[in-house]
């Protein structure tokens, strides 16, 4: 893959094999359905790489719906928005054959598994996350959920039932995945050697995209005004009416620069990260042209792009039958992975284990 990660996995020779099958190292990474759409910034900073990913690894990529509850929701938009998570993933490329895709609570082991990591967890370990701390700031502690409080350790959960190798995630979630070694290390010292630890697969210098409307701020669902974000399922006029309203900057010269020209850097990003061009190349083809001739075709770039990844994400939603079978052999294949590691893990505990009686009822 071509993003600069922290840790460099090395290049595996190894065939494709089937999801699951153990024969290469594992990858695992989540997206929260917090959004009708993902935005650009989420599939050339994340899903783009979880593409990559598959080559050379065994992949399980889940949509956290249950992570979506820990701030307020509602049910029909959140049913909506898991199949809308799942389509996008297919849409973007994620293959079903190589990768186990599923939807979190579909995997009832994550929340088990999260109930025993709790009693592991320090208060004060908790409330060291910088996340809870950023979410709960707005109403104050006191009005955040006891699942906000306890996200991290769901996401430990998610982690560490499947002992990946790597686990692909965005530098706001470093803290995170150090505190599910922290738990995995704790919970092998205390029991048995049960979890690997995941080591971190920071996606840092992977294209990030800001605001089109404040290019100092990053491209986000929860905090860019709806003319700052290239929603990917949105009507593709629109979005090319957004990128030629981006702010730009003072001067005219385009050229890749952070500090003074934000927004021409950032419409800069977009072309490259779409093409595969470099940003140099359109630095070049732009020497002494207007800003409008640049938002001109990066607009027509990021359309071409979009129409097609739309029309996929509509088609797989308009055929839901596959979608349920895609999720429900991601969950199968996840599930044994899961319940394995489960069932080792109530045993470590000392829970008693239940009588296991055949369906029949023999
Ligand atoms: P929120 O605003 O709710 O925090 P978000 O838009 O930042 O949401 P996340 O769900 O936190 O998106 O992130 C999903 C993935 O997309 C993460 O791996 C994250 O690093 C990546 N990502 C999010 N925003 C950008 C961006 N602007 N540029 C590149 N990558 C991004
Ligand atoms: N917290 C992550 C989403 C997420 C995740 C995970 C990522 C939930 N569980 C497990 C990696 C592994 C986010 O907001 N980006």
């Amino acid at each position: 893959m071509s993003a600069t990660t922290e840790q460099q996995p090395a290049p595996q020779t190894a065939q494709p094999a089937a999801p699951g099958s153990g024969a290469r190292p594992r990858v695992l990474s989540g997206i929260q359905p917090t959004s009708e759409s993902f935005h650009l910034g989420n599939y050339v900073g994340a899903v783009r790489q979880w593409v990559d990913l598959q080559r050379e690894y065994q992949p399980f990529f889940f949509i956290a719906d249950q992570h979506a509850i820990t701030v307020e929701w509602d049910p029909k938009v959140l049913r909506e928005r898991t199949l809308r998570g799942a389509a996008q993933l297919l849409a973007a490329g994620v293959d079903p054959k190589r990768s186990a895709i599923f939807v979190q609570s579909h995997v009832p082991a994550h929340a088990q598994l999260a109930w025993v990591l709790n009693g592991l967890t320090g208060f004060g370990e908790a409330r060291r996350m910088t996340q809870f701390k950023d979410k709960s700031a707005k109403g104050g502690e006191g009005a955040a959920s006891v699942g906000l409080f306890a996200y991290p350790v769901l996401m430990a959960a998610d982690i560490l039932l499947y002992r990946p190798h790597f686990v692909p995630v965005g530098e706001d979630q470093r803290q995170h995945l150090e505190l599910t070694r922290d738990l995995a290390q704790r919970f092998n010292s205390r029991f048995k050697k049960t979890f690997r630890l995941p080591e971190p697969y920071i996606l840092k210098e992977t294209a990030k995209l800001y605001d089109l409307q404040d290019p100092t701020r990053k491209m986000s669902k929860s905090s860019s005004s709806p003319g700052g974000i290239i929603e990917m399922l949105e009507d593709p006029k629109r979005t090319a009416k957004k990128i030629r309203s981006a702010v730009t900057d003072s001067g005219a010269e385009i050229r890749f620069d952070l500090e003074e020209k934000p927004g021409v850097s950032n419409l800069l990003t977009i072309a490259s990260a779409l093409t595969g061009q470099s940003v140099a190349h359109f630095e070049e083809a732009y020497a002494g042209r207007m800003y409008g001739d640049l938002k001109k075709e990066v607009a027509e770039i990021v359309v071409d792009f979009v129409t097609p990844f739309r029309d996929r994400t509509l088609e797989y939603l308009d055929d839901q039958a596959y979608l349920m079978e895609v999720l429900a052999d991601g969950a199968d294949t996840a599930g044994a992975v899961a319940e394995a590691t489960l069932r080792d893990v109530y045993q470590q505990v000392g829970f008693v284990a239940p009588l296991r009686r055949s369906a029949a009822g023999a």
